[in-house]
């Protein structure tokens, strides 16, 4: 690669436990795919607590962490790595906004919920939020890449 052709931008997306449970991989993963993302990765996983501490190290101390970590234990996780032009907020953009109750209608999160009455946790799925963060979790969910 030369100057003009910046390294394709790479993103881990985790379908969190409740969506694996209620059969919505296959609807996740389709709608990377429309988009126009390329699947690099794709496994499903038990996530380990020494993978969640370093995965989820800047909500360390706050109220919903140690819930969070638990639930993410709860049952296998689909973890993704895509790639694209602008993945990384492209894919946040399709996943909605954290709260389910509040994301718009169209993203993943406002079209299919929730496990009404849990928490804001079980919103279905994970995505990085940085080329750092993206760098760092590809690391850590899948060290051979
Ligand atoms: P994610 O990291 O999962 O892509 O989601 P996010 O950036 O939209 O949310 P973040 O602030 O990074 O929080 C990580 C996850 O923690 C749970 N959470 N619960 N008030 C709460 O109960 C609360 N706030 C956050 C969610 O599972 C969120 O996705
Ligand atoms: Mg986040």
């Amino acid at each position: 690669t030369d100057s003009t052709t910046p390294a394709p931008e790479r993103t881990l997306v985790l379908v969190k436990p409740d969506g694996v449970r209620r059969g919505l991989s296959g609807e996740i993963l389709r709608r990377i795919e429309a988009k126009g993302y390329t699947l690099t990765a794709v496994e499903l996983k038990n996530a380990t607590p020494e993978v969640l501490a370093a995965h989820y190290a800047e909500h360390e101390g706050k109220p919903f962490y140690a819930p969070l970590v638990e639930f993410m234990l709860s049952g296998p996780v689909l973890a993704v790595v895509a790639e694209g032009q602008g993945v990384i907020a492209g894919f946040r953009s399709l996943a909605g906004a954290t709260d389910p109750t509040a994301a718009l209608p169209g993203t993943i999160r406002g079209d299919l919920g929730r496990d009404w009455g849990l928490k804001v946790q079980q919103n279905l799925v994970h995505g990085s939020d940085s080329v750092e963060s993206a760098e760092r979790e590809i690391g850590l969910w899948f060290p051979a890449l």
